[in-house]
């Protein structure tokens, strides 16, 4: 049986990447869903897409993850009958230059940690009353490979996604009394806007990080996440590392000539 057929999931950055792959994987259960990220144009038209394709019921909501005003306030006025979320899917995150740790600037250090762990920590807050409430719910945390091990270059980045790590260890703690799940899906090389985001578009450096291997897709990633979530009752994986098959893992990559 589809477990996910009818689940209401929320997806943050939903427009792009990973999250927009889990909106399309999630539609294709049948499940609905509340779709966040910052602009409004590309949720509209992501809402348009789902529902002629899938059917199902959406929300769109403007959010900005860093704002934690932002997102309590958004997440509190859902309308009821998307309240009850069954699925949290903290994706919204960003690299930003791959330089040594100590050039980076307040700004790009601020957005990079704000994004990936403080607004992971809003989120999280905001949802799991919504959950308990309900005595139901599966937040999963798109962690990454660089949270095992650092990289050069990779310092701000790899510490965000360890902290992604210790946050889903910790909660998983504090909800084992409850019967929420909670899992770090750890992904290495995907092919999204990642590497353009990181590299502000020098179309040079963003293909030297594919060059010569085949990276994931963002929708293999999703498809990991639809069954992480789509499992029996009693089954949690806490932790789940997705690599391609040439990447042993954070620094280690076979690349043919
Ligand atoms: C993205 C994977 O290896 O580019 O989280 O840092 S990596």
């Amino acid at each position: 049986m589809n477990k996910l057929y009818g689940k209401t999931v929320f997806i943050t950055g939903a427009t792009k990447g990973i999250g927009r792959s889990c909106a399309f994987a999630f539609a294709e259960k049948g499940a609905n869903l509340v779709l966040t990220a910052r602009s409004s144009d590309l949720l509209d038209s992501l809402k348009e897409e789902l529902v002629r394709k899938y059917g199902i019921k959406i929300y769109t909501q403007v959010m900005d993850v860093t704002k934690s005003f932002d997102v309590e306030e958004k997440v509190n006025t859902l309308p009821e009958s998307f309240k009850k979320i069954d699925i949290l899917i903290n994706n919204a995150g960003l690299a930003l230059g791959l330089e040594k740790v100590y050039l980076a600037s307040p700004t790009e250090i601020d957005t990079v940690v704000d994004t990936n762990v403080k607004g992971m920590l809003y989120v999280t807050s905001a949802v799991v009353p919504l959950m308990l409430k309900h005595k139901t719910g599966h937040i999963v945390n798109i962690g990454s490979i660089a949270g095992d091990s650092s990289y050069a270059g990779g310092a701000i980045y790899c510490a965000t996604k360890a902290a992604v790590k210790s946050f889903s260890d910790g909660l998983r703690i504090d909800l084992v009394n409850t019967n929420l799940k909670v899992t770090n899906i750890k992904p290495g090389l995907v092919e999204t806007d990642f590497s353009k985001v990181r590299f502000d578009g020098d179309l040079e450096k963003v293909n030297s990080v594919y060059k010569g291997i085949t990276p994931l897709t963002p929708t293999d990633v999703a498809d990991v996440i639809v069954y992480a979530t789509g499992l029996s009752e009693n089954i949690q994986l806490t932790e789940i590392t997705v690599t391609p098959n040439h990447q042993a893992d954070g620094r280690t990559v076979h690349r043919k000539k």
